[in-house]
């Protein structure tokens, strides 16, 4: 497959003025009949793209064109020797009914219980119609849907104008939306279906009345309350921190259970995966409904990063996700305990951005140039974008960030802009913003390494930094990049803070100098996690231990347990600590902060995963060694502790359920002090669990007891299972839930994924219900790196390969560091991968093979 360069964008030739689309549904196709408004830009044909359509026809100015006007090659159709203002007419056939790549315009569901929709990002708009499907051809879409009255719910971007009878056909009726923006193909939606409405309404900062809606199946609209109500949030708080308003007069959100994404922006018409929007205390974990709550905030921010301004081109597609990113991540930490959500945050980008920046498929968070721009929703693009934007925001401070914010959005509202553009808006105050590009650029996760030395005559700290990214092949040698270092020196004696500075490191080795320290302090470095770095410094193990008690902030005393976990975890790699201090320091922390803070205290049990553990380590990984030395430590905790979970556990106690911080704190430490229990083999530890399951007053609380019972192998765990299956049989999402447990269990087998993917419920046109089982797989290395895991493993992408390759290549991610496995794996990893790129075909897979 050829490659797409980022040096190689040229303007189109020919920008769209308007847009009519009529979309006829039929029984088993559709017809889309199109009317497109161009005007010649520059030299050069018209080139319109089209995949798995069926040309009927195509009118030039009112002239029928033949294959002597156009070339149809290579998913491209040329036109040749257009006058400058041309009006065209296409007409194409598709088959929404047998599209099971979920791209473009697809049927979800089956038998009676079908739906329409739509899913244009990045190059599905090109599955619908011949067009010029880029994301700097901006247009006003009009969109006219005809179906059977079985469907009667039809939607499109903008605001209804039109709807009726079609004459002739009394079964059949019609909808016109008329969208007064102008937007590029990837935000065209629309939807065909049969879906209950929650409504609600919002008035903006500049007095617009804002009809809101959220469709969903009968059964599931009483699951719309949570993303409603986030919705509203999210509009006001875009109002107070960014001064942006929501500009149409309406905003829908659909559900759809079949969705290759969460969820997707289209204007005026989000469309969401099931799991990212539905929500209830009964059906949805605490984690997952907070999740709903950003990513309905998130989709609701691309309005303006994204929407009113978009991307030049795919290369800049962190351009919006990046900074959406983080406003989605700023939005959730004023939601919650900022430090637990910062908490997540870093944890997310460690375990799996580090690890693919680590790995073969590393990119820079703007790539140079793709096979399928579909392989780029990666946490790279996404979350290491959003550490730019927090390391921009961080270096600028909040006023000056908000008025580099601002004039952004006043220079390049309406367009199609770069990285560049952003930046430039963002220095206006501080040009050395302009040296944050290079992020952008290079790929690999920089390692700042440091010490100190302190002197006591002249009373001065001495803090020596130095940075340094492994090269990745087919890039430039990596340059010095501007790391800021939020750092703070604790007085020994008092434990008070004594200096707060940012160290801004930008060069490959530097030292920063404290006046006036009275005696040597303890340093903290890179609070709040102030860049997306490895840090390795000098500390003793004491130093940590202090910090632990000491630091003011919850996530920078969450950071110290993970530098204290990862020197003892990775002793391979030179790792220097043995656990007595940090198993003192958590017995003395933790009963005071579960008091205090529950969310907090059960964040500082984590452990990091076997694969961000993996991830650390560049070779010889040897995945039963790491999970025998991740469970001993887990184990050593709970035993540490062990005469101390009890009183926790008790002092937990189940309440009514309650949507709050406080309350939701307290459900995720005893699900996790529950875990603890039954590790350290606490007496009734097994009968605390099925009261838990027997008495939830939510889904976080039975699910909890459910994993914990399932991952000791309790013997009741099948019982337990099957009442989970039969009270939650009709419900998909709980369902999956269902699905995941087992396939992620402590002592799961290739056999019992082979179980469930046979199993009734099992639906490989389902992507949430491939990752229930295929992705919670992934997550036990010690069974994936096994002959018989990774054979079925890469039968699973074999099978997804034709039929939903978005799926399959994201899938096939996990499986990007095979090569940093210890032998025999290694070889055996090597085999199984060179004969899945035999047997695939698509250009997603086999780009995600290219280092096999
Ligand atoms: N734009 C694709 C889905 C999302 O990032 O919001
Ligand atoms: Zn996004």
């Amino acid at each position: 497959p050829s490659k797409i360069n980022l040096k190689d964008y040229q303007k189109p030739s020919f920008d769209v003025e308007t847009v009519h689309l009529d979309i006829k549904l039929f029984e088993d196709y559709a017809q889309v009949n199109s009317t497109l408004k161009m005007v010649r830009q520059t030299t050069g044909d018209i080139v319109l793209f089209g995949e798995s359509l069926e040309l009927l026809s195509i009118i030039m100015n009112d002239k029928a064109l033949t294959s002597e006007h156009y070339q149809q090659e290579d998913g491209k159709l040329t036109i040749y020797e257009a006058p400058d203002e041309v009006i065209l007419d296409i007409q194409v056939r598709i088959s929404p009914q047998t599209n099971t790549a979920l791209e473009g315009l697809y049927m979800a569901g089956s038998g009676d219980d079908t739906m329409f929709v739509t899913q244009c990002e990045p190059e599905g708009f090109r599955k619908i119609t011949f067009y010029p499907d880029r994301p700097d051809v901006l247009a006003i879409f009009t969109t006219r849907l005809e179906a059977d009255k079985r469907y009667p719910t039809l939607l499109a971007n903008g605001n209804l104008v039109e709807a009726g009878e079609v004459a002739d056909a009394p079964e059949r009726h019609y909808a016109i939306w008329q969208d007064p923006t102008n937007k590029p193909s990837y935000l065209f939606a629309c939807v065909i279906a049969d879906l209950d409405v929650l409504t609600d309404s919002y008035t903006t900062s500049e007095g617009r009345d804002v009809l809101l809606e959220v469709y969903a199946k009968s059964a599931d609209i009483d699951k719309c309350d949570v993303g409603m109500q986030a919705l509203k949030d999210a509009m006001r708080w875009d109002e107070v921190n960014y001064g942006r308003a929501y500009d149409l007069d309406r905003y829908m959100i659909v559900a759809v259970s079949q969705f290759n994404m969460g969820a997707m922006e289209n204007k005026g018409l989000n469309i969401f995966n099931t799991a990212c929007v539905l929500s209830s205390p009964e059906t949805t974990t605490d984690a997952r409904s907070f999740s709903v709550k950003a990513i309905i905030a998130h989709e609701y921010f691309h309005n303006w990063t994204g929407n009113r301004i978009t991307c030049r081109d795919w290369f800049q597609l962190c351009l919006k996700e990046g900074f959406t990113v983080y406003r989605d991540q700023s939005f959730s930490a004023d939601q919650q305990s900022s430090a637990v959500q910062r908490i997540d945050d870093v944890a997310t980008l460690r375990a799996h951005q580090f690890a693919e920046d680590a790995g073969p498929l590393a990119h820079p968070v703007r790539p140079e140039s793709f096979v399928e721009i579909n392989n780029f929703y990666t946490t790279t693009v996404y979350e290491k974008g959003a550490e730019i934007v927090r390391m921009i925001a961080n270096t600028l401070g909040p006023d000056d960030f908000r008025k580099g914010t601002d004039e952004y959005f006043r220079r390049y509202d309406g367009q199609a802009v770069t990285v560049e553009d952003f930046l430039s808006a963002l220095s206006i105050t501080d040009d050395k913003i302009e040296d944050f590009i290079d992020w952008y650029r290079q790929p690999g996760t920089p390692v700042v390494s440091g010490s100190q030395t302190y002197d006591s005559a002249a009373q001065t700290l001495t803090i020596t930094l130095n940075q340094q990214t492994r090269h990745v092949k087919g890039f430039d040698a990596p340059k010095p990049l501007p790391i800021p270092v939020a750092t703070a020196l604790f007085d020994k004696d008092s434990g008070a803070i004594v200096a707060e500075r940012m160290l801004l490191l930008d060069e490959a080795t530097q030292t920063f100098v404290f006046e006036n320290v009275a005696s040597e302090p303890v340093v903290s470095l890179l609070r709040d996690f102030s860049a997306p770095v490895q840090l390795n410094y000098d500390y003793q193990d004491a130093d940590l231990a202090f910090l632990l008690k000491h630091e003011t902030n919850g996530f920078n005393r969450w950071q110290v347990t993970q530098m204290l976990v990862n020197r003892i975890l990775l002793q391979s790699q030179g790792a220097k600590s043995s656990p007595e201090v940090y198993l003192e320091a958590l017995a003395q922390t933790l009963p005071v902060l579960a008091a205090d803070d529950a969310m907090l205290a059960a964040r500082l049990l984590d452990i990091p995963s076997a694969q961000e553990l993996a991830s650390a380590i560049p070779q010889d990984y040897d995945p039963v060694l790491v999970k025998e030395q991740r469970d001993g430590l887990y184990q050593q905790v709970a035993d540490k502790l062990k005469d101390q979970w009890a009183t926790l556990y008790n002092d937990l106690p189940m309440q009514s359920y309650e949507d709050s911080a406080q309350a939701r704190g307290i459900r995720a430490l005893r699900n996790v002090v529950l875990d603890m229990a039954l590790t350290a083999n606490v007496e009734g530890a097994a009968d605390w669990a099925q009261q838990q399951y027997d008495h939830a007053s939510c889904m976080t609380e039975r699910f909890g007891a459910l994993k914990a019972m399932v991952n000791h192998q309790l013997p009741k765990a099948n019982d337990y299972l099957t009442d989970f299956y039969k009270r939650f049989q009709a419900n998909d999402l709980v369902i999956d839930l269902w699905f995941s447990v087992q396939a992620a269990a402590d002592d799961v087998t290739p056999v019992v994924i082979k179980s469930l993917i046979a199993h009734t419920d099992f639906d490989w046109n389902t992507p949430n219900r491939v990752r229930s089982v295929i992705g919670a797989f992934s997550s036990q290395p010690t069974v994936l790196w096994t002959a018989e895991g990774l054979k079925m493993y890469t039968d699973v992408i074999k099978k997804l390969d034709d039929a939903n390759p978005v799926l399959a290549s994201r899938l096939l991610q996990v499986l990007a560091r095979w090569n940093t496995l210890a032998e025999p794996r290694r070889q055996m990893a090597h085999e199984q991968l060179t004969d899945l790129r035999k047997n695939v075909a698509s250009k997603h897979v086999l780009e995600s093979l290219e280092s096999v």
